[in-house]
């Protein structure tokens, strides 16, 4: 089965909260990982840059069982939810899941707000052109700059 997820952080060592939570969440699953993009914040909150990345991930996983690891990734980087939307040391969504839709609040599926932002189309196109449309990425909105991949980032 394939899935999307998309990754975000704006606090402290942004490189190292995003490639630890891309190891806990593929485990030893196959996975493609878009370039990383800095991004202005959505939401209203006034708060620094973040950094973000869609993965495409290859697994036998159901849909649930991504979202305890997306939540266990959050735990391990000792992420606090003070303000919603506001700043994280890392964020991770579940945004699709081949076959699967979800309305359940703890787990919604497809993610209702992915396709409003650039910071989730941009990257998320790269991986699957299939599903993301050019058209996708000029309605969504906020400022995405191309950085490097994870891999080539400090
Ligand atoms: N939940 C429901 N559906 C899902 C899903 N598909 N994936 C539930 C993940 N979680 C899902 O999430 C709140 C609850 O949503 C969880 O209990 C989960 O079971 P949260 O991560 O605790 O709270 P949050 O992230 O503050 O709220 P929310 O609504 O998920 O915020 P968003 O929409 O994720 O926005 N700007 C930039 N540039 N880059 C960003 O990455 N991120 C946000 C967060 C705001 N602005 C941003 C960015
Ligand atoms: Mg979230």
């Amino acid at each position: 089965m394939r899935a999307f997820l998309s990754f975000g952080s704006n606090v402290g060592d942004r490189a190292a909260h995003l490639r630890a939570g891309v190891s806990i969440v593929a485990g030893t699953d196959r996975y493609r990982l878009s370039r990383v993009y800095e991004t202005e914040p959505v939401g209203g909150v006034a708060q620094d840059d973040f950094w973000n990345l869609v993965m495409e991930l290859h697994t036998e996983a159901d849909p649930w069982a991504l979202l305890d690891r997306a939540h266990a990734a959050e735990r391990l980087r000792e992420r606090t939810r003070e303000v919603r939307w506001g700043p994280r040391t890392l964020d991770v969504d579940v945004l699709w899941v081949e076959g699967f839709t979800s309305d359940d609040p703890r787990l919604t599926v497809p993610h209702p707000r992915a396709m409003e932002r650039a910071f989730v189309v941009v990257p998320w196109r790269e991986l699957a052109p299939e599903l993301v449309s050019e058209l996708d990425v000029t309605r969504a909105s906020g400022r995405v700059v191309a950085l490097d991949t994870l891999e080539m980032l400090q």
